[in-house]
């Protein structure tokens, strides 16, 4: 076999150099009627994120669409991680933590877990009744932002529809499998021939998704669901990130049509561009991998232009406005 190189995460690679990313730690559910034993109370619960990260900016998306930003509260973490994990810190974009007054996000996995060894991560949501983390799952905390804080929000959208769940469920393994997670399994592969599986499912995916996007403006149709923001969040780092930073090259988002145009129509929805911080994002991943950009630059590119209208609407007859 040949030599495996030195891995970003060593307790979470292959012995053939394949990244097998972590389990989240924590996954308690908040329930609407409190039947979980955890409810849902407006002002009880508080969202730990890094607008660089492709799963915290997911919930943060969720909270928005939701319009659940004066139920829970949210803080943004430093984008440049050290050996002692995501800092809070005044910076622009981020701040100090104004709830438990913690420097390091993980004095809030200690204060739930005193003997927690794994990554610290974000998205984290934090009970501050009970002084613990709810949880740390980015696909537990969609769910239950879509639905269980109904009662506080005069959002009636639903990202989980019943009739596409089974739907949403095959595409959302699909996408994190080859897309989501597949541009970190080519970024994090430390042999060639692990980065090349990784690097072909990926554009295979993302040609497959070229095709069925030109008949559909968005996946399930007229109304963006809770795929198309998992995808989003992948999308839009795309070229000023992974392309470069992780060695996703065959082709750039901007050069498939139909993607390019999706991924602007769900960056122009009211309100998030606002949660598409790419000054957070180019330093966090430059800055944060030592063993993919030692020299820490951070590239100058791309020029792009997010709002120029995609012309997309011809493809859905009912675009439900937020
Ligand atoms: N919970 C997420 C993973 C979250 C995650 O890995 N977040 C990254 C940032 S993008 C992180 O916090 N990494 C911390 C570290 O690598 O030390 C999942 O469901 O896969």
């Amino acid at each position: 076999m040949p030599e495996i190189a030195k891995a970003q995460f060593p307790d979470e690679q292959s012995t053939d150099g394949e990244f097998l990313r972590q389990q989240d730690a924590f996954r308690e559910w908040i329930t609407a009627d409190g039947r979980s034993g955890i409810r849902a109370e407006p002002g009880r619960y508080h969202l730990y994120v890094s607008w660089a990260c492709p799963w915290a900016h997911r919930t943060i998306i969720v909270r928005h669409l939701k319009r659940l930003e004066d139920v829970i509260g949210m803080t943004v973490v430093d984008p440049i991680r050290d050996d002692r994990g995501w800092a809070f810190r005044d910076g622009p974009g981020h701040s100090k933590d104004p709830i438990n007054g913690f420097q390091f996000l993980a004095d809030a996995y200690l204060a739930t877990d005193p003997s927690y060894s794994g990554r610290i991560t974000v998205p984290v949501l934090w009970d501050k009744r009970t002084g613990k983390i709810v949880s740390n799952s980015d696909d537990d905390l969609m769910r239950i932002l879509n639905v269980e804080f109904n009662a506080f929000t005069t959002s009636d959208l639903d990202l989980y529809p019943p009739e596409n769940r089974a739907e949403i469920d095959r595409l959302n393994e699909l996408i994190y499998e080859n897309v989501n997670d597949g541009v970190y399994r080519a970024g994090f592969a430390t042999s060639q021939n692990a980065y090349e599986k990784a690097a072909f499912s990926l554009f295979a995916t993302l040609d497959h998704l070229e095709t069925v996007l030109s008949r559909r403006r968005y996946l399930f149709g007229d109304v963006p669901l809770e795929t198309d923001w998992r995808l989003f969040v992948t999308l839009i780092r795309f070229d000023a990130v992974y392309h470069g930073h992780f060695k996703c090259n065959v082709r750039r988002i901007v050069d498939y049509p139909n993607l390019y145009g999706y991924l602007r129509d769900l960056y122009q929805v009211d309100g998030i561009a606002v949660t598409v911080n790419f000054d957070h994002i180019k330093r966090h991943y430059y800055f944060t991998h030592d063993d993919i950009n030692p020299t820490r630059i951070v590239p100058v590119g791309p020029a792009q232009n997010l709002q120029i209208p995609s012309g997309r609407e011809s493809l859905s007859s009912d675009v439900r406005k937020y």
